[in-house]
């Protein structure tokens, strides 16, 4: 049986999302643990010292091991089930797409997210204001070429969801709170509704 599953996250984030979107595909139960990034809770020394010395959340805990970064959380949810393919072409090719979704796609959609829809663009510094039209043409290239690779198929890695379509969801369904028109990617479109059909899902705010 697995030990006690708590999720440390802020409720908001992509990245924390991933981790229950993955529990609640597999039907399991996660504890949940709030904290508010904008007063810097996952900052204190507490924090640093017992939960994540990188000061970031999400942070799976299991009984009493903490393990950060959202997609190996995501992992070790998945490990022995359907939603890691048993090819193992297709188990190395989904890490290509969760690599992709955290140094491709991630650090621009999701923050433009952030900056835009939560700090708000009156607030950015000016190193951020110049970043964001950067940010938004890299972003904008991520998600062409989910839509290009969706064009002819139905999931990211063979013939069913996994992990690298969760991952990849977790930013991309909330991309227009960023300012990304996801008119312009109609396979990313469709693909989207199909992972919200999906036996188990759960949105983003349950
Ligand atoms: N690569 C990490 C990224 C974690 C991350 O950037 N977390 C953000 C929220 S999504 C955070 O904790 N920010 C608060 C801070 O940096 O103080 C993952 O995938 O888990």
């Amino acid at each position: 049986m697995m030990e006690k599953l708590t999720l440390h996250e802020f409720s908001q984030s992509g990245n924390c999302y991933k981790i229950r979107l993955t529990a609640a595909l597999l039907g399991l139960k996660l504890e949940r643990r709030e904290y508010d990034i904008g007063k810097g809770e996952t900052r204190t020394a507490e924090f640093l010292a017992n939960v994540n010395a990188n000061g970031r959340i999400p942070v799976l805990q299991v009984g009493d091991r903490f393990l950060p970064e959202s997609n190996a959380a995501c992992w070790y949810l998945a490990d022995g089930t359907a939603l890691i393919p048993e090819d193992r072409f297709d188990r190395a090719d989904m890490l290509r797409w969760m690599f992709f979704e955290q140094y491709n796609h991630e650090p621009n959609v999701a923050t433009l997210r952030f900056w835009l829809a939560f700090v708000g663009e009156a607030a950015l510094s000016e190193a951020q204001r110049a970043q964001i039209g950067p940010k938004r043409a890299a972003g904008d290239a991520a998600l062409k070429l989910m839509d290009e690779h969706l064009a002819a198929r139905s999931w990211f890695v063979g013939e069913r969801l996994s992990l690298a379509d969760v991952a990849l969801y977790a930013y991309t369904h909330v991309a227009e709170e960023g300012g990304f028109d996801l008119s312009a990617y109609p396979a990313v479109g469709e693909w989207l509704q199909r992972v919200a059909a999906e036996p188990g899902y759960v949105p983003m705010a349950a």
